[in-house]
């Protein structure tokens, strides 16, 4: 595939400049070029994603060799320090604990539904560590786990899946959208998100989460293409776990990889090995910074697996072998990223008896908090929709509070 530098552009800023659109001209050529000419490489080695994931540290737990980690051109990547090695880990730790003590939790009756993210954590802390603090993070239902890495309180982080509220957050106070269900509308809402903060000339960039089957969705569409034609600073993250409940990744796609559907929108795409934490780091780290230095939005897709039920409403065993499990068992990104920091001398057992406190600590917290019962007013389904309400939503709540009235006076 070749794609040409030199063709001209259509120029997407025919729009009313009032509207925010774009007022010069921002296309693949411009950042493709500018690319180019920053590292020196093709247009084809900056937009197309590296012949292989992008692994840094193999399922072992040792370095890879500098040919395998996808060092061609364009995609050559740095090794984070050490202590961001050492906190990622810590991360992982605590995101192991809190998908296992989530699962119980559900099961004892304390948690309506959990979309355990147990395999995935990788992705999940490098989601949370690749961002500063005045970035925005979208995540999915399936992203507890990096909520609370971007530092969102645990209980707060699960009282949506506990079923009597909204959301436990405040998404401004956090810079983190609440957890969306609606496959793909939280990718909309984070392009929003970055078209209003480069208005304001703000420098902030935004990590727009989704999984392998949401990029069948036509909000999946209107993102990507939104966010590259308006040059926006959005870095669209893929957690391609094989399945989209129990639809396989060869039944929703047969795009090389779907870092490829980047380059159909203008943008740079990426694959990585997502249970390499350390190379997720990298990355990520590396397309947030390229965001917020005016590169307009890239997609990564990050190769995971989802290793248990899609939520405790799935039997996984109908439509995937165990042999198939197993596999991925080996490749556990918790294990490999202990047996590489044990062999670089940064984690002995002090520190690993430490982090595992830490974990406990976490669980409890999340034990405690979610057995509590929390009454709840009924009237809040009708709260904080409109800032105005409308007025079937008045007439809604005040049948409720008839309904609620009556009930009372019958006692
Ligand atoms: C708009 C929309 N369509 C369908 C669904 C039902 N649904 C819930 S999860 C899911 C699978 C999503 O798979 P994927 O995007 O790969 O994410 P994963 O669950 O694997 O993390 C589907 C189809 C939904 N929630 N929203
Ligand atoms: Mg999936």
């Amino acid at each position: 595939m070749t794609i040409s530098a030199d063709h001209t552009a259509q120029d997407p800023a025919t729009n009313d400049p009032a509207s925010g659109a774009p007022t010069q001209s921002h296309s693949t050529e411009d950042a493709a070029s500018e690319a180019v000419r920053k590292f020196g490489i093709t247009v084809e080695d900056y937009m197309l994603p590296a012949r292989h994931q992008i692994q840094i540290v193999g399922p072992d737990g040792t370095l890879n060799p500098h040919t395998e980690q996808g060092a061609q051109p364009g995609h050559e990547y740095t090794l984070p320090g050490d202590e961001d090695l050492v906190a990622a880990y810590e991360q992982l730790v605590i995101g192991r604990r809190v998908n296992d003590q989530n699962s119980a939790l559900v099961r004892q009756g304390r948690m309506a539904v959990y979309p355990s993210s147990h395999g995935q954590e990788a992705c999940q802390v490098a989601a949370a560590l690749c961002l500063s603090q005045g970035d925005w993070m979208f995540p999915t239902y399936r992203d507890s786990v990096a909520v609370m890495a971007r530092g969102v309180d645990p209980v707060q982080t699960m009282t949506l899946f506990r079923g009597d509220w909204h959301g436990g957050y405040n998404p401004a106070e956090h810079k983190v959208g609440i957890q969306c269900t609606p496959l793909t509308t939280q990718l909309l809402h984070g392009v929003g998100v970055a078209h209003a903060a480069k208005l304001r000339g703000e420098d902030t960039v935004v990590l727009a989460m989704c999984g392998d089957g949401a990029t069948s969705e036509g909000d999946f569409h209107e993102a990507l293409n939104f966010a590259a034609v308006f040059h926006l600073p959005v870095v669209f993250f893929v957690q391609n776990n094989q399945y989209a409940i129990s639809v396989p990744l060869a039944h929703q796609s047969v795009a090389p990889s779907l870092a490829h559907k980047a380059v159909g929108y203008g943008m740079a795409g990426e694959r990585v090995d997502g249970n390499d934490v350390v190379a997720l780091l990298a990355v990520l780290g590396r397309a947030v910074k390229l965001a917020r230095e005016g590169s307009g939005p890239l997609l990564v897709e990050a190769h995971t697996y989802r290793m248990q039920a899609h939520t405790n409403a799935d039997d996984a065993t109908r439509y995937r072998q165990d042999s198939e499990v197993a596999e991925w068992v080996a490749k556990d990104p918790l294990s490999r990223m202990n047996t590489y920091l044990a062999g670089r001398g940064l984690l002995d057992d002090g520190r690993a008896a430490a982090i595992a406190e830490k974990a406990e600590a976490v669980a409890a917290q999340l034990r405690d908090g979610l057995s509590e019962d929390v009454p709840v007013d009924p009237q809040d389904l009708f709260k904080y929709v409109f800032s105005t309400p409308t007025a079937q939503l008045k007439e809604q709540s005040a049948m409720l509070a008839d309904e609620l009235a009556r009930e009372e006076a019958a006692k």
